[in-house]
């Protein structure tokens, strides 16, 4: 499974995935999903906003455990954010069967569309429609950096955007869901631990900031007289990190867009786009209001207009600790294992997913921690110490 997924999307210079929303890579992946889900006899299906399902048993008979994750990238992402959940989804499935495992509850297995939000800025498109955490109108007006709306997208590859919005049938019909998710840490690894078990996810979100400034000649135009974006903008990059670290926090300006982007040309515009996440509202809140702050005294002093847009927004979410007691029982009995239970700062569908449904999530263990990369890195050991903890989960909840 590992071996036919894998060269999928992967860029042949950086070796990193561009596995984005929608486009062929994309397909590919979800072909490959549709794939594994016929050779094992499953109920494929497609949902109206383009998440894949696959059923061992009748979902229509409720309190299904369903498991999976997402197959979408990062830009130059690695191979096991997404992946990793969703191929230990079916080898999971493939070990209880191989148990004679006999199950009580409908089975599914999911691939979340775009949860990374690679090309329209906002994760977790799929679950959040579905949860009804992303309105079909704020949906249809999402645009890629070609500007190419959502609807548009999914029309090109097949998909009806017509159709998409919440499904709470859907969601009624499913009493647990269990991601498994590599580490994007290395919590595990100090730990000495292949597997833990999730409590929290930080809140976190994506402001674009725009500096709107003035085009101009690079070797004609006296300093004196420019109004320079790309200088209030290097100013607040450094005030991110500055907010940041005074409040305990994480800050990133990962993406930037110029325009004209020549090198011999003062740019009009630079648009910048800010991550910040923190372990509390009352944090992210500090830092994000010290950077626009900060951001927009930089501006004003460079006679530079600056607009502040919060493009995606997760809240804390403190997984269900039923659900989540549940597996470090069964995980503590049947795997053998002390399980660590611990935060991130990762959002994840099971994230969007949580509240509306008890979720719960399962780490395996990153030996360097690195992730959105293509560095990003799983030792098969612990891969399958996965599988089997995820296993043992799902005969937990699902059999009888
Ligand atoms: O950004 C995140 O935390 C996740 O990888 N979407
Ligand atoms: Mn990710
Ligand atoms: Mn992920």
């Amino acid at each position: 499974m590992w071996r036919d997924l894998l060269p999928l999307g992967r860029h042949s210079a950086s070796r990193g995935y561009r596995r984005y929303a929608w486009t062929g890579a994309d397909a590919d992946c979800r072909a490959w999903f549709r794939a594994q889900a016929e050779a094992r006899g499953l109920a494929y299906e497609v949902d109206r906003n383009g998440n894949q399902w696959a059923w061992a048993g009748d979902p229509a008979d409720g309190d299904a455990v369903v498991t999976g994750s997402h197959l979408d990238s990062v830009p130059d992402g690695g191979a096991f954010d997404g992946p990793l959940g969703v191929v230990s989804a079916f080898a999971a499935l493939d070990e209880l069967r191989g148990r004679g495992a006999r199950f009580g509850k409908p089975l599914g297995i999911v691939n979340f569309g775009d949860e990374e939000g690679a090309r329209f800025g906002l994760a977790c498109v799929g679950s959040r429609l579905t949860a009804g955490r992303l309105t079909v109108d704020q949906a249809r007006r999402l645009t890629d950096g070609d500007g190419i709306t959502l609807p548009r997208a999914m029309e090109a590859a097949g998909y009806d955007p017509d159709a998409i919005g919440p499904d709470p049938e859907r969601l009624d019909r499913v009493g647990a869901f269990v991601e498994l998710h590599v580490e994007q840490g290395r919590a595990l690894d100090l730990s000495g631990d292949p597997v833990g078990v999730a409590s929290a996810i930080w809140p976190h979100g994506r402001w674009r900031f725009d500096f709107r400034g003035e085009a101009n000649h690079a070797g004609t135009t006296r300093l004196t007289d420019r109004r320079d974006p790309m200088l209030p903008y290097a100013e607040t990059v450094l005030a991110a990190r500055r907010e940041a670290g005074l409040a305990g926090a994480v800050a990133t300006f990962g993406k930037i867009a110029v325009e004209p982007n020549g090198v011999n040309a003062v740019p009009s515009l630079v648009r910048g786009w800010l991550d910040s996440r923190a372990a509390d509202q009352a944090r992210l809140d500090t830092v994000v209001a010290g950077v626009e702050k900060a951001a927009r005294e930089y501006a004003a002093a460079h006679g530079v207009d600056l607009d502040v847009v919060r493009e995606s927004f997760t809240p804390v979410v403190e997984f269900d600790h039923v659900l989540r007691d549940e597996l470090t029982r069964i995980l503590g009995t049947d795997s053998d294992l002390t399980v660590p239970v611990l935060g991130t700062g990762a959002g994840h569908d099971a994230g969007i997913l949580s509240g509306r449904i008890p979720t719960a999530m399962l780490f395996v263990r990153n030996p360097t921690g690195v992730s959105h990369s293509p560095a990003e890195s799983a030792d098969e050991d612990d891969c399958v110490a996965g599988v089997l903890a995820l296993a043992d989960v799902l005969e937990g909840l699902a059999c009888a």
